[in-house]
């Protein structure tokens, strides 16, 4: 461990290890002399890597960094706190932030694997997987109902999913955490349901954000993180309007949230899908004065605090090392998507946090070293032909990298699939195949080879 948070780069050294800052931003090995491209469009920046940071004319990453220094061999720097980040220069990374600093370099697997335990010590771990999950998102995204969700729950019938989770769509508006008209039994009505098959009922929530137009903003602007002039900070623009972050360190707002977490799990709820966190962490001028990270970690610790030990906290959208050690688990690439690539986005735009295949498996497997730390989630996998782009093969993929990962999940309604296509799904949902990491990108899952190599290898910087 260090002080000075500064390593050399070798003259011979390779590619550089970029760190994104939450679950969507982009990770991975990137030519170290291209320069970083940012989106233009406001919506696609506020989710593409830390916000203060956008527009920095060198690479950089979130809490660590590293470069290839030989065959088979990395030089890492990293932080093992909260709020640190990584530059890298011509000739050296240099780290910024409170540490303290973690520096190795050998065998990349050893490296990233030592690093992963110097952070387990400092801020804990916790794993152990939710079982299969139904996600209601990756087919009915926000036109999700009550009667939707109740033909699914019937139509999947002894399929072995261990949890079906209600995504976006069943609220009045963020920060308006009741049930809107589409959901009129309302959500205690939707858990028993749920439990009354036997598995645990999931519930999507974006705890740390508010609609422009919420009830919670008309009645508390005072809860909305502002900036230096005074106006309100946006954390998305997803729902036709502005969506705002909320100020987490402020008491008011963490009172709120207690109640919030403490209402939904009294609702029956099980597992919850926190989205959109890193409104958690957003610049803005807080209340207390504390680093944007360990605002946001104080607050998801009083999430837990709320939520009690048994309940799987899902993290999306979530900065990555503050979330460790008190998440179960969390999304660790942008979202799938029933397309492979957008090009005008990723090629055109310079912008793969998108939704999107290609870029799901890329900066998941980039975060592969995360997995002795918190569950790592790479988001569903499909086993419908029907309303999907995707080849055989491309699908494929994703159920590799689901085994991969241990984090099995899909969005298919039982009734989009064909008979092979759902003997497909149950066998997916009760094998637990034999993975062995033979390099980078390629596996073993059993003994069949998978090997993501040309996908990782072929994304654009
Ligand atoms: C619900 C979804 C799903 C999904 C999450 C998250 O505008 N955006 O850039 C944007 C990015 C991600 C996103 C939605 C919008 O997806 O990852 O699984 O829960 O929210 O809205």
């Amino acid at each position: 461990m260090h002080e000075a948070a500064s390593t050399d780069i070798p003259a011979n050294a390779g590619r550089y290890y970029q760190h994104g800052w939450h679950s969507w931003s982009v990770t991975g090995w990137r030519p170290r002399d291209v320069a970083p491209r940012y989106p233009s469009v406001a919506a696609h920046r506020i989710h593409f890597t830390d916000p203060t940071h956008l527009d920095d004319v060198r690479p950089g990453g979130s809490a660590l960094g590293a470069i290839e220094t030989g065959e088979g061999e990395v030089r890492l720097l990293g932080s093992l706190g909260v709020d640190g980040w990584v530059t890298a220069e011509p000739d050296r990374l240099v780290g910024e932030g409170p540490g303290p600093w973690f520096e190795a370099e050998g065998k990349e697997a050893e490296v990233f694997g030592s690093y992963a335990d110097a952070l387990q010590d400092r801020l804990g771990a916790r794993t152990g997987g939710a079982g299969p999950i139904w996600c209601s998102w990756y087919s009915h995204y926000r036109d999700i109902t009550e009667s939707a969700m109740l033909k699914i729950i019937q139509d999947l019938g002894d399929l072995a999913f261990a949890v079906i989770q209600v995504d976006d769509g069943w609220q009045r508006a963020n920060g308006d955490w009741e049930p809107n008209d589409d959901f009129t039994s309302g959500m205690v009505a939707m858990a028993e349901q749920v439990r009354a098959t036997g598995r645990i009922p999931g519930l999507w929530l974006a705890p740390f954000v508010a609609d422009e137009q919420s009830e919670l903003v008309a009645a508390h602007p005072e809860m909305v993180l502002r900036d230096d002039d005074g106006a309100p900070v946006a954390a998305a623009y997803n729902w036709g309007q502005s969506t705002y972050a909320l100020d987490v360190t402020r008491p008011d707002v963490l009172e709120w949230l207690d109640d919030l977490i403490r209402r939904v799990v009294g609702w029956g709820y099980g597992y919850l899908k926190l989205d959109f966190i890193f409104a958690g962490a957003m610049p803005g001028r807080r209340f207390a004065s504390v680093g944007r990270e360990a605002g946001y970690r104080n607050a998801i610790q009083v999430v837990r605090e709320a939520a009690g030990d048994d309940v799987y906290l899902l993290a999306c959208g979530a900065p990555i090392i503050p979330s460790i050690g008190v998440f179960d688990g969390i999304r660790v690439g942008p979202d799938v998507a029933e397309y492979w690539d957008n090009v005008d986005r990723t090629h055109h735009m310079g912008d793969r946090a998108g939704p999107g295949a290609a870029d799901a498996i890329t900066t998941t497997l980039g975060r592969y070293w995360l997995r002795s730390l918190i569950d790592i989630d790479p988001d569903v996998a499909y086993f419908r032909s029907r309303y999907n782009l995707l080849t055989p093969a491309q699908r494929q993929s994703l159920v590799d990298l689901a085994h991969v990962c241990d984090f099995r999940a899909t969005s298919d309604p039982p009734a989009w699939l064909d008979p092979a296509e759902r003997a497909a799904l149950e066998q997916f949902l009760v094998s637990h195949p034999r993975i062995e990491q033979t390099d980078r990108y390629r596996f073993l899952v059993d003994d069949r080879k998978a090997d993501f190599t040309d996908i990782a290898e072929s994304r654009p910087w």
